[in-house]
């Protein structure tokens, strides 16, 4: 089935011709390679004066929050509170090109296709309203009016709401998030997937279900008083670079730092501090105490071991280590997990990990000796079959020792969008709870659809199924970010209609549906004036901080909307007389919408007032103060089976990553700088042996194929590359690797696609 939808497939992947080359990566991450490369982008983009003001206005009190990633600012911020990660963003988002109407006169969609996503993202800023009229394969101009009335005709002409899905990625502001998830409840569909759904989604359920809220338990304080910190799937050299000044300030006090992961990425090495000048020349502090090269998805049984280890520490120091107050008041389940963690044997958990025994046991001894320990994780826990299992088993180590609502201790999933956290705080979410909705009827004299909607991977079904005809994306790159490309390509263009609200050119505007609109709008970096008032839009980050988030720069385009305006202006051309909601009125003022948000969002009282406050202000989480909202009032111990993983000869267990030149699908460069990976994207990355095995070289080029229940996908040319990782694990980049991640592969519970666990073989090219 797959074969045959590939075969029809008219959306050609990525062009091939790279010429990859290799090198070790010898220097401490940060430092001034990471100077230089964010001025390369800031001066190549914007020009050297513009590029530095702007990334000087990043993350300061009265600027905007960095478009880069989500983690928090500092109470006292450094004057130059950024990092080469939120340079490339904002560059990215400032560059001086400009994709005109005459661009896309020159520029037909079919001749558009043929280029690469670097090359699509490097054409600038979108500045008109544009729609691809039924049989063309020209974008042109439209005005706004006529640019929602066309959205509003094909959402009326629905049989059903339900046959529109209306997709956030986490850019949103809050302000913009409420009053969509808002419009789309009064249009009458809960279809609001999000980009959460392809990333945290399986810790909001893992927290949720064990600890009653489904989010971080700690705040930027606790890495001042962490004894240990563990690091679990995450590249935060790359993808969370301000993070790594805590742990260099951790690691420098004496904080043992564990880090768990397939690869042994740069970062948790070495670092530099790229504001201390005066370590250019010295070879950074180092920052992992501890490196666990666990397999890909090993890490059930991997954590297993470690809680193993620190059963038998407590039985050797007489009952001393495991928190037993703690469990006995506050936690169920204990009896049952220990009895099933003793059923387990140590050769099982090798096995399952690839993990020696010995060093199992030196991470269990960190995390028994330290009084307050920190688990860190990110996208390598969250996108396998057994994701939510995962999450659950990081709680289960962490509920041994009381590591909840004790400084310095507690859950931190590193969110990635920087207001991704935040769209889900305003309702963006295909389940929404009884009570949420029971706010809004009362609130906007309205009755909410109580049906819940679809994700991410059931809109892509229900399109391809022919179930939805209309979709509506508020930013991102739903065709490129979602797994099954081709799969989801014929899902876009079986709709009627389909809406992009972006910023920049990407692939998800060329392959659409019969009809297909642009809506370019202001970025995070830009002045949002509103009947003459400046307006500010406010933001949530990865540890519950609301704070405000104002661009200075002169909008990109004076045709820009802001997207709360567009949303407004959406709602006012759809729903006509059947709202009651003053949408014209809240388009002009952004505190109107923060007052509506108070009177509903539990957390938000004197929303304004509080927001003013430079510093934010923090929502409430009960599982940080030791009170776990869930079924029975305690936190739960759970038990999962350890994953099996069954290879054949030739197959390897497959995880797409990010490098470090790029956000997501918005491909910035061609290097990935601390892998000392250059000029290519489409790699493979391969333990030494296996490829010996497989009679492979380094340069060698592979065909992928993918195996999923008896379907088979394929994506041609990728170059082999030695690497340092466990025997039978190899890795490729996101998006590249998409193509082969089979749309019905998802986490249990979760839905999130298994983008970090894919049975990949090869053949030669
Ligand atoms: N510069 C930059 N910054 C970003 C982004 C970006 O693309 N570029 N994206 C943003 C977004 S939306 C997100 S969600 C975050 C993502 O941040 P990360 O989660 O750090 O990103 P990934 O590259 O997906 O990397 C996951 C890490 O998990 C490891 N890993 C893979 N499989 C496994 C496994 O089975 N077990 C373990 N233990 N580890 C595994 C990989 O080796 C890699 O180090 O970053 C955000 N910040
Ligand atoms: N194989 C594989 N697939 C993955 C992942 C993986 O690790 N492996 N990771 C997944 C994860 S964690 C995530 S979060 C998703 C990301 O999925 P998305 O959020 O959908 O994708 P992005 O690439 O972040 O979106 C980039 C586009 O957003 C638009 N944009 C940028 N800024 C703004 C703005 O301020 N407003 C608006 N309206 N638009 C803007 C630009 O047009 C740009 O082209 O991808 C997922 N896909
Ligand atoms: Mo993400």
């Amino acid at each position: 089935m797959a074969n045959k939808s590939q075969e029809q497939s008219p959306t050609p992947l990525l062009p091939v011709d790279e010429e990859v080359v290799t090198g070790p990566y010898k220097k401490a991450a940060g430092g001034f390679g990471a100077i230089v490369s964010s001025m390369k982008h800031l001066s190549r983009e914007m020009g050297v004066w513009s590029g530095t003001k702007a990334v000087l206005n990043a993350n300061q009190d009265g600027g905007c929050d960095c478009p880069g990633c989500a983690w928090p600012e500092p109470p006292k911020r450094s004057s130059f509170e950024f990092c080469e990660n939120g340079a490339k963003a904002i560059a990215a988002e400032g560059t001086r090109g400009r994709v005109e109407p005459s661009f896309f006169k020159q520029w037909s969609v079919p001749k558009l296709l043929k280029q690469s996503d670097h090359w699509l993202e490097a054409q600038g800023r979108l500045t008109h309203p544009m729609i691809r009229r039924k049989g063309s394969d020209h974008y042109e101009p439209i005005n706004w009016d006529q640019a929602f009335d066309t959205i509003a005709k094909h959402l009326q002409a629905l049989d059903h709401a339900d046959q529109a899905t209306f997709y956030t990625s986490g850019r949103t502001s809050n302000e913009a998030a409420f009053l969509y998830q808002l419009f789309t409840r009064q249009f009458g569909t809960n279809n609001l997937p999000d980009c959460s759904n392809l990333c945290h989604e399986s810790s909001g359920k893992g927290l949720g279900e064990t600890i009653g809220v489904g989010k971080g338990t700690v705040g930027l304080h606790d890495f001042e008083k962490a004894e240990a910190i563990f690091i679990i799937g995450q590249n935060p050299g790359t993808n969370h670079p301000r993070m790594l000044t805590h742990l260099q300030e951790a690691a420098r006090r004496g904080c043992k730092i564990v880090s768990i992961n397939p690869l042994k990425e740069r970062a948790l090495e070495r670092f530099t501090h790229p504001q201390e000048f005066w370590a250019l020349a010295s070879s950074g502090t180092p920052i992992s105490t501890q490196f666990l090269q666990v397999r890909v998805n090993g890490d059930v049984a991997l954590l297993k071991g470690i809680m193993k280890a620190v059963v038998a520490l407590d039985q050797a120091a007489g009952g001393n280590i495991i928190d037993r107050d703690f469990i006995k008041t506050h936690t169920n389940g204990f009896e049952t997990f220990q009895e099933a963690l003793n059923a387990i044997t140590w050769d099982e958990i090798v096995q399952n990990c690839g993990v020696a025994r010995p060093e199992i046991e030196a991470a269990a001894k960190i995390y028994a000796d330290s009084k307050a320990t920190i688990i860190c994780w990110a996208m390598g826990l969250t996108q396998h079959k057994n994701a939510v299992a995962n999450i659950q088993e990081v709680v289960n180590l962490l509920l041994l020792k009381g590591n909840f609502g004790r400084p310095g201790a507690g859950a931190c999933p590193v969110r990635g969008h920087s207001n991704v956290q935040g769209d889900r705080t305003m309702g963006i979410m295909h389940h929404p709870k009884d009570a949420f909705l029971d706010k809004l009827a009362k609130a906007f004299n309205f009755e909410p659809p109580r049906k819940h909607g679809l994700d991410v991977v059931d809109s892509i079904q229900a399109m391809h199924d022919g179930r939805v005809k209309v979709f509506f994306g508020l930013g991102g790159n739903f065709y490129s970010a979602t797994p099954d490309t081709r799969y989801t390509g014929q899902a876009l263009q079986n709709c009627t209609l389909t809406v992009q609200v972006s910023t920049k050119l990407n692939r998800s505007h060329l392959v659409t549906g019969q009809e297909a609109l642009i809506l370019p709008c202001l970025g995070r970096t830009e002045r949002d004036t509103q009947n003459g008032q400046l307006q500010f839009v406010t933001v949530e980050n990865s540890m519950s901080v609301v704070h405000r988030s104002q661009g200075r720069r002169d909008p990109a385009s004076p045709h820009l909307l802001s997207e709360p305006d567009i949303i407004c202006r959406l709602a006012t051309a759809t729903l006509g007389q059947k709202t009651q909601v003053p949408w014209q009125t809240l388009s002009q003022n952004y505190d109107a919408i923060r007052d509506l948000i108070a009177a509903i969002i539990p957390g938000f009282d004197n929303y304004n007032q509080r927001v003013r406050d430079p510093a934010g202000f923090l929502l409430p989480n009960c599982a940080r103060d030791r009170r776990f909202d869930t079924s029975t009032g305690k936190a739960l111990f759970t038990v999962h089976p350890i994953p099996k993983h069954h290879l054949e000869p030739g197959q390897y267990m497959m995880m797409t990553i990010r490098s470090h030149d790029q956000y997501n699908t918005t491909i910035y460069g061609l290097e990935d700088r601390y892998r000392g990976i250059k000029k290519g994207r489409r790699v493979v990355l391969m333990n030494a042996s296996d490829m010996a095995s497989a009679n492979l070289k380094e340069g060698d080029r592979v065909d992928l194929t993918s195996h999923f229940n008896q379907e088979t996908r394929r994506a041609p040319n990728f170059v082999v590359l030695p690497y340092d990782l466990p025997a039978g694990s190899v890795a490729t980049y996101f998006p590249e690797a998409n193509p082969l991640i089979p749309v019905r592969s998802v986490a249990e519970r979760s839905n999130t696609p298994t983008s970090k666990s894919v049975i990949v073989s090869m053949t030669r090219s």
